[in-house]
């Protein structure tokens, strides 16, 4: 798919799909830092990690990689494909942060439906933020794994009565109950999935599952970056393009 059909795509269901979108050379260059990172994460967090735990975050800041890491991350985020695939689906974007998606400790721990805002947002301010501006997530998997399970056109449109009830676990529902509406997203090593924060989503957990999360946003949502996760300008002279950085 090129990339003004990916954009099409994504804008009409809130997510698109990119197969083998990335070489396993370019994966590779990175997948030593992520791995590298998740390690001395669980060192640091060794309790939640075992409680419940399915993603961390911050992987571009200096707490637990050293600049020639960051540098490969960066690498990859200030690449030429990524740049213009961020460009083609949202307006002018910037990068915002990096998350690492995993499996849980407990094999039998269910995953959960849900729109990233709920968990700061009034159910009124959630409708509200369908019609502003977007954040979008670029799931970037290092393994083959079941992927991600999504409501398309939920970027723009409320959620259906069983669907709120699931969400928020309300009516006899259970967060993890299944949704007729679900589309699954099955994911290998090299492609991508980019995929609105304000749709309903929820994570499919099991096979080795390892995926890098990159964020991006539109210019009106500065006030929610944080240097801590930008490039310094010696990394910055390093990388392809500049432009999705602040
Ligand atoms: O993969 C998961 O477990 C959930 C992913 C997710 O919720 C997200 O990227 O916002």
């Amino acid at each position: 798919m090129d990339l003004s059909s990916a954009a099409k795509h994504y804008k009409e269901f809130g997510y698109v799909c990119l197969r083998q979108f990335f070489t396993q050379a370019m994966l590779d260059s990175v997948e030593p830092v992520v791995r590298a990172f998740h390690e001395r994460w669980i060192d640091d967090n060794h309790a939640f990690y075992e409680a419940n735990a399915i993603n961390s975050s911050g992987l571009t800041a200096e707490t637990y990689l050293e600049k020639e890491e960051r540098k490969a991350l960066f690498g990859l985020i200030g690449s030429e494909s990524m740049s213009k695939l961020a460009t083609a689906l949202l307006n002018r974007p910037v990068y915002m942060n990096s998350q690492l998606f995993f499996n849980p400790f407990n094999p039998h721990q269910k995953n959960y439906w849900h729109r990233d805002g709920q968990y700061h947002l009034s159910l009124e301010e959630q409708k509200e933020a369908l019609n502003g501006p977007d954040v979008i997530h670029i799931r970037i998997p290092l393994a083959d794994e079941p992927g991600m399970e999504l409501v398309p056109k939920s970027h723009k449109e409320w959620d259906s009565p069983l669907a709120l009830d699931t969400r928020l676990e309300q009516n006899g529902r259970n967060k993890s109950d299944p949704l007729p509406e679900g589309k699954v997203i099955q994911l290998n090593r090299g492609d991508i999935l980019a995929f609105s924060a304000n749709m309903l989503h929820r994570g499919l957990y099991g096979q080795d599952r390892f995926a890098l999360d990159i964020l991006f946003c539109e210019p009106q949502m500065h006030s929610f970056l944080n240097d801590v996760h930008q490039p310094c300008a010696e990394i910055k002279a390093t990388l392809e393009c500049l432009s999705v950085f602040p």
